[in-house]
């Protein structure tokens, strides 16, 4: 059984800490006011905070450089992201902290999505098996993962209904019913639901499970040119919400014949790229589906001289895997680290109190009084005042659940009329007088969203190389590197590098092309493909994957 790290702690820690407390030295409420000896109080608690995480393993019980998975699992479950859901495998419960950073994400998409006329619908989760049967050469690879309701209590049901695992073929027949002539042109739905792919591979909190949440969008244009220019318009959006919210940095670009939707013209997408396990994740999507599925469910209109055409169709997707990978790109040994723009709390405000002091209700009312001055100035802050519990061991616990500024005060603080500032992505401590608190606060949580976006850039900077021998590509793929490459682009090229870079030493599957990145840098004219030798069209990104 899996359980949280507070149910953990309170049963390992409860009596120690109690005891701890007790058999300190009392102080006086002379000293709690002038803050004599303080300093010590200060230390004592980072000490504390150690010695705790040592003896108790408070947080995180393995190093991210030894073992990722176990990892990445425990800073979910252990900074409250997720619980495990022990009845069905790769089920999970988001839980406050990941549902605050989705409806982050979720507004900005929406505001922007908004202003390109996009508008929210609901359609249902029920996909009908004859409508799947429609798109079945496309879906032909995916029909595994497609999970069935066959049975209304004892009653098998004479049509079964699939759970959507996406919902092209929930919606094209209403495109079809709805769109008449040009004016009905272009429709643009999007919605917000909840998906089911009954994956087999390993599974993994928001990177991959069984059920997860997306924004999925659909359009349908009269023109083959206002549908291109929204594929990349949607793309842009997607990599705002990567490198402005999230700070992750992404690259944008378009998948090869193998990787793209096979029943689309092709696919274009964002990338982030993992420097730990050295592994690509593809970030978001949005595909040019052409005709193909105008075709397979009749969606035609009648254009300005009475001509019947077919419509040119969209369709694009951003899922919580973000969130996952945002986790992947912060994350430290210590547990998250929260970009400011989507962190749930963006500051926690913890009381270093004076051991044994009889009163410490000054010190409680000055936090609750600097946590009020940070909500009124807009800042997400909350008060650990949790009584149970000491000041090393809030500390180790707002490290674990990643909040970017932890605001410390104790009773030299008090008099000094000041508050100590510590950042999560750093560790920098700073006094700062309670007059300029926010505009401290302030600068440095848009610091903080900077830094952490330039040093997961420079990571993966540091990770990339550009190859143009296939030795070269083997070592840099040892190596676990991100490589962009010299390609012909040929289907068969791709599917034999994949055949001969599995079963490495690196482990997963093959090395695959992550995408054809559409910033290109020059191609000298005599360049010949890095796995074939044959003259090469482009460069892409290689690379193992998630
Ligand atoms: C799994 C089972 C059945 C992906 C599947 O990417 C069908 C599918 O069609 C399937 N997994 N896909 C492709 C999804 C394409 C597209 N749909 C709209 C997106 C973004 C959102």
């Amino acid at each position: 059984m899996v359980k949280s790290v507070e149910d953990d702690l309170g049963t390992r820690l409860g009596s120690q800490m109690i005891s701890d407390e007790n058999s300190s030295v009392v102080k006086t409420n002379q000293a709690l006011l002038t803050g004599e000896g303080e300093a010590s109080v200060n230390s004592s608690c980072e000490r504390k905070k150690k010695e705790m995480k040592k003896e108790t393993r408070l947080g995180i019980s393995v190093k991210r450089d030894e073992d990722y998975g176990n990892w990445y699992s425990e800073v979910c479950r252990f900074g409250d992201l997720v619980e495990y859901y022990e009845s069905v495998k790769g089920i999970y419960i988001l839980k406050p902290s990941a549902m605050k950073i989705w409806k982050t994400i979720q507004r900005l998409f929406d505001a922007e999505i908004e202003k390109m006329n996009v508008e929210e619908y609901y359609f249902p989760i029920f996909v009908p098996g004859s409508a799947l049967e429609k798109e079945k050469n496309h879906i032909e690879g995916f029909a595994p993962e497609v999970a069935w309701v066959t049975r209304a209590g004892d009653t098998e049901l004479a049509t079964p209904f699939a759970l959507r695992p996406t919902s092209e073929t929930v919606i094209y027949p209403f495109f079809s019913k709805w769109i008449r002539g040009h004016r009905d042109l272009p429709l643009k739905v999007y919605q917000w639901c909840n998906v089911v792919r009954w994956e087999s591979s390993d599974p993994t909190p928001f990177i991959r499970s069984r059920e997860f949440l997306w924004q999925e969008g659909h359009t349908a244009f009269a023109t083959k040119e206002e549908a291109d220019r929204e594929v990349l318009d949607v793309l842009n959006i997607y990599s705002r919400v990567y490198e402005e919210l999230l700070a992750v940095p992404v690259i944008k670009g378009i998948k090869s014949e193998n990787e793209k939707f096979a029943g689309g013209l092709y696919t274009t997408s964002i990338e982030a790229f993992i420097p730990s396990t050295g592994r690509g994740i593809q970030a978001a999507t949005s595909h040019s589906l052409g005709q193909n599925f105008a075709k397979m469910f009749d969606v035609t209109f009648e254009d300005k001289k009475g001509k019947r055409s077919m419509v040119w169709q969209n369709s694009w997707g951003l899922s919580t895997r973000s969130i996952g990978v945002m986790v992947m790109t912060h994350g430290d040994d210590e547990g998250l680290v929260f970009p400011p723009r989507v962190a749930p709390f963006q500051v926690v405000v913890i009381q270093v109190p004076i051991k044994g002091a009889a009163d410490d209700q000054v010190l409680c009312n000055a936090c609750e009084a600097v946590k009020s001055t940070l909500q009124e100035a807009g800042i997400r802050a909350k008060v650990d005042i949790r009584d149970n519990y000491s000041c090393g061991w809030k500390y180790a616990d707002q490290e674990l659940k990643g909040s970017p500024l932890r605001i410390e005060i104790g009773p030299r603080d008090l008099a000094n009329d000041q508050v100590r500032i510590v950042r999560r992505d750093t560790g920098a401590k700073m006094d700062v007088k309670r007059g300029g608190m926010i505009e401290q606060v302030k600068d440095l949580l848009e610091k903080i969203q900077r830094n952490l976006y330039d040093v997961a850039k420079r990571k993966v900077e540091e990770c990339t190389q550009k190859v143009e021998t296939w030795d070269e590509f083997v070592k840099a793929l040892s190596q676990k590197k991100l490589i962009l490459a010299p390609w012909c682009d040929e289907v068969e090229v791709e599917k034999d590098v994949k055949k001969r870079t599995r079963g490495d030493e690196t482990g997963g599957g093959g090395a695959k092309t992550l995408c054809t990145p559409l910033e290109q840098p020059e191609l000298r004219k005599d360049t010949l493909c890095f796995a074939s030798g044959k003259p090469a069209k482009k460069w892409s990104y290689w690379g193992k994957s998630y």
